[in-house]
């Protein structure tokens, strides 16, 4: 009981302070009132409290549920939604190899394989590097790799993700962690 409103308390943190915070950032600079410093100066913030809420929600977790590798594709740099995926993935009991930002389709290929995933998770937040996720899911494929591939971040939608082939699409990362878990037990 006091473990569920715990979580649900870290959940309010996250969505409506962190998040919903970021949000407004976001709004801000595309009506020219912040620019990427300040959006910079957000991310800090954001980093650190997810810094703070990560051991939180990853108390109590003990038995792995199997591989996932993540990271953010090549030519894009945000990373606080990959890292919000990452926190939740580790508090449900994932073992979580993040790759960082502006990850090569064939580190993803090689990682999953040294690895041995059971999902691959990509982020991306520009329209521009979308076609990253393609590339990816098409190198990963030709590697004949058993593994399901997850895509997410704000430009993403579901309608992409089926043009790409990709397993699954989230718009959250607790979303992102219920897909992981249904893929892996399909
Ligand atoms: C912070 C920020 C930055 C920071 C990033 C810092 C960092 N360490 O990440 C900095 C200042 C570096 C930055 C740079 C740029 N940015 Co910027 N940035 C943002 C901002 C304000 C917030 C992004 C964010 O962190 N949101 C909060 C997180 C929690 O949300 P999220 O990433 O969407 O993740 C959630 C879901 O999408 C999902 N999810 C995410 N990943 C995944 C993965 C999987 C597998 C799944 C299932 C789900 C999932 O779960 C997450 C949690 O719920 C957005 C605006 C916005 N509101 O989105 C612009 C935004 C993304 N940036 C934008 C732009 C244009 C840029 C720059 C090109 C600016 C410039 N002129 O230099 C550069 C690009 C640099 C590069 N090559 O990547 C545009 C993109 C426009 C477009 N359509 O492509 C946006 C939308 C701003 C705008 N309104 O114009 N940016």
């Amino acid at each position: 009981m006091v473990r569920f409103s715990l979580i649900a308390f870290l959940k309010t943190i996250l969505n409506e302070g962190l998040i919903g915070a970021m949000d407004e950032v976001g709004k801000k600079f595309s009506e020219g009132e912040l620019f990427v410093p300040e959006m910079l100066m957000a991310a800090q913030a954001m980093k650190g409290g997810l810094g703070i809420l990560k051991p939180l929600l990853a108390e109590g977790t003990t038995e792995s549920k199997g591989t996932v590798v993540i990271g953010t594709v090549k030519g894009d740099l945000h990373d606080i939604g990959k890292n919000l995926v990452a926190m939740m993935m580790e508090g449900a009991g994932f073992n979580v190899v993040d790759l960082g930002v502006d990850v090569e389709a064939a580190k993803f290929v090689e990682a999953a394989q040294a690895n041995k995933a059971k999902v691959v998770a990509l982020s991306a937040l520009l329209t521009t590097t979308m076609p990253a996720m393609q590339a990816t899911i098409d190198a990963i494929k030709e590697a004949g790799l058993a593994v399901k591939t997850i895509v997410g971040g704000a430009p993403v939608t579901q309608a992409f993700a089926d043009q790409i082939k990709a397993d699954g699409y989230s718009d959250d990362a607790p979303g992102a962690v219920e897909l992981a878990r249904k893929l892996i037990a399909a």
